[in-house]
């Protein structure tokens, strides 16, 4: 059985994951590890992150891009077509490109700092990132995934990002921040109410 490993929370990198390897009908192990024990894991993984996805007689794969990307050519869940594949794989960069811009202003403690920075974070780089993927997506036609109506991990990847500001909890980023964006909350609802989807998190 391949084995995913992440932190235990259902969000971010390793969860977009588990969702790709649920929604493809992947038996695999679930390796969930507590906060703790990771600096002793760490040198261990290939770039010093979390997920990593070991496949039997393979070896460890590292970067939640490439595990989506493998997932999803071994299971049909990413475009067989050498262009639209690399349309996806745009998004999939662009995803990995805001958690970058995100992370570091979600860390700033000092309340005033914090208040003033993720309004900005909100009212500039978010509006700016929501704009560019709204328009890509447009572009790829009506959905309601990213090129169709198959989900795709480049979906998946478009639902954690998604989700992460909609669900209010991102204190000074309004949860309507990709407001604007029908195509890419269109992206965001399909996923979220994909049979597959809805079975992962009922369970
Ligand atoms: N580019 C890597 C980033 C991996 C990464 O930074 N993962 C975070 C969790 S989402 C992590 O391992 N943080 C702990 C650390 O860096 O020590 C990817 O896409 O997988």
């Amino acid at each position: 059985m391949p084995k995913l490993t992440y932190f235990d929370f259902p969000g971010s990198r390793g969860e977009e994951c588990r969702l790709a390897l649920h929604a493809a009908g992947v038996a695999f192990e679930d390796d969930r590890i507590p906060g703790a024990s990771w600096p002793n894991l760490k040198d261990q993984t290939p770039y010093g992150g979390l997920p990593t996805f070991e496949v039997e007689g393979r070896g460890v794969l590292a970067q939640s891009n490439a595990i989506l990307v493998y997932i999803g050519r071994e299971h049909g869940l990413h475009p067989r077509d050498n262009w639209l594949a690399a349309r996806h794989e745009e998004l999939l960069s662009a995803c990995e490109e805001a958690r970058v811009q995100v992370f570091p202003i979600l860390r700033i403690t000092d309340p005033e700092q914090k208040k003033q920075a993720r309004e900005e974070l909100a009212a500039g780089f978010l509006k700016r990132w929501g704009d560019c993927v709204e328009r890509r997506l447009r572009e790829l036609g009506d959905g309601p995934f990213t090129s169709g109506d198959a989900l795709q991990v480049a979906d998946i990847k478009l639902y954690m990002i998604g989700r992460w500001f909609s669900s209010g909890g991102v204190d000074h980023v309004p949860k309507d921040v990709f407001g604007g964006c029908s195509r890419l909350l269109g992206v965001e609802r399909a996923v979220a109410e994909h049979p597959k989807i809805v079975e992962w998190y009922a369970r």
